[in-house]
């Protein structure tokens, strides 16, 4: 599997740097935010290293590590108890406002939140 090093999400995915994981799977594994932005902040992250949400869909023809992304969403809703619903968020690039370099989804909720995305 392709692992960087120097990546902190690898480095977590390997086990080498601490996280609150609620999920496992395969492909993919899923752990607290570290600076969580409502009661429940979850990153669903492809074990692979790969940069981007946009890489990942540049490479991945089958979507099956897409697909495993959102699998895993709806288990930690489920598991968080979401009945109510959640918002998922991947920040692409930097004027997406990505600052860790390996694909991950944001699935935040526990509370109500605004449609209002800006
Ligand atoms: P983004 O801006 O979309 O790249 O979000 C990166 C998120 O990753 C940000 O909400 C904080 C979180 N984060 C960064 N470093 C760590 C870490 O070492 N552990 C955990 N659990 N989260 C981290």
């Amino acid at each position: 599997m392709n692992q960087d090093p120097n990546c902190i999400f690898c480095r977590i995915v390997a086990g080498q740097a601490p996280s609150d994981i609620v999920y496992e799977s395969e492909d993919v594994i899923a752990f607290r935010d570290l600076h969580p932005v409502a009661p429940t902040h979850v990153l669903l992250v492809p074990k692979c290293h790969v940069t981007s949400l946009h890489e990942l869909a540049g490479r991945d023809e089958r979507s099956t590590l897409a697909a495993a992304l959102l699998v895993a969403a709806r288990a930690v809703a489920e598991s968080e108890g979401l009945g109510n619903g959640y918002r998922l968020i991947s920040n692409v690039g930097a004027d997406g406002g990505q600052t860790v370099g390996h694909t991950h989804v944001h699935l935040i909720g526990g509370k109500p939140l605004s449609p209002r995305l800006l």
